[in-house]
């Protein structure tokens, strides 16, 4: 045999090794049917909303809407009312939201709205374009009748205030970054759907946004394949495309644990990626979930038919 036919078989049996492993899981029963995962400890009230309307049969959508919607709403330093503001002491919120169809909504650099994600939905539902930011956000947002208010409480004043007394940037492991809620599920028929809010890293310049608002770098859903979030620092989630990724390695017969594995991996090979956290989790068309981060800390809560409970996350790091 000679070496380029040999090289040829191997290829063509690593393939096949490949889709073999995708068929398998493919064929697989579904191992949970419905199931909603969320990143971070606020994820357990979040799931509780999302499993109320999953249990009824609802659709991933409505759920991960729901479900978000209450992290948006804590007082709780980090998503939605009451999160750190920008350097400039504004709060400026990024959101978005994909279906089962691949239909997608976004918002960025949103301020004065609550529920960045339900602006975002209905930038998904109601307009041709994914994505407004900034003053068209709030514009489109009013128009549909969302109520501005002041979204910065005295609790995040007061954090800002002794934050500029040093006004040193420096974003840290597992506190600072702990300021997004991603959340994907799959409905009782199979349906994946994924929801991404934050009020991104405290003390950013005015005008950043992260990965969270980003199609395909904070979530991605092809209800073929499966889902995955992100959290922690944006920039290096956008410069890997970090949830797309992930869904495209469990395309390619990947777990999504592995998945998530190979995605931090890549990230860790990026400079200063020991001082930044990453967290990535992943959710199959069967119901399989994955989740891995760069540094020890991160979290997540998964609620299945079992119950709602926390899981601890293993780490590169
Ligand atoms: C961002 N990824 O704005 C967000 C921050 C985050 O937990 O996830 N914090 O970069």
């Amino acid at each position: 045999m000679t070496i380029r036919r040999r090289n040829f078989l191997k290829k063509l049996s690593a393939g096949a090794a490949t889709v073999s492993a995708f068929a398998s899981r493919a064929l697989a029963k579904p191992t949970a049917k419905p199931i909603v995962v969320s990143t971070w400890n606020h994820g357990i009230n979040a799931n509780a909303a999302a499993w109320e309307i999953l249990q009824k049969g609802g659709t991933s959508v409505d759920a991960v809407e729901a479900g978000v919607r209450v992290t948006e709403a804590e007082d709780n330093l980090s998503v939605g009312y009451g999160g750190l503001p920008d350097r400039d002491g504004q709060v400026t919120l990024d959101a978005c939201i994909m279906d089962e169809k691949g239909e997608c909504g976004a918002v960025a650099c949103l301020e004065g709205i609550k529920h960045p994600i339900s602006v975002a939905r209905l930038v998904m539902d109601k307009t041709p374009h994914v994505m407004l930011v900034g003053e068209g956000a709030l514009k489109f947002a009013l128009d549909e009748g969302f109520e501005q208010e002041n979204l910065l409480t005295k609790r995040a004043e007061k954090a800002w205030q002794e934050w500029l007394k040093k006004a040193e940037y420096k974003p840290i492991i597992n506190v600072e970054n702990h300021d997004t809620i991603g959340m994907v599920a799959l409905d009782a028929d199979g349906n994946l759907s994924g929801a991404c809010t934050t009020s991104g890293l405290a003390y950013k310049m005015h005008g950043r946004v992260g990965d969270s608002p980003i199609i395909g770098a904070g979530l991605f859903v092809d209800n073929e394949v499966g889902a995955a979030t992100a959290t922690g620092m944006g920039e290096a989630i956008i410069k890997i495309c970090g949830a797309h990724l992930i869904v495209e390695l469990m395309r390619q017969g990947n777990s999504p644990q592995q998945a998530c594995e190979k995605a931090v991996r890549r990230i860790a090979k990026q400079k200063n990626a020991q001082d930044i956290q990453i967290g990535f989790l992943a959710i199959s068309k069967q119901g399989e979930v994955g989740a891995y981060s760069l540094q020890p800390g991160f979290n997540f809560a998964q609620n299945d038919q079992q119950a709602n409970r926390m899981k601890d996350v293993s780490s590169f790091y």
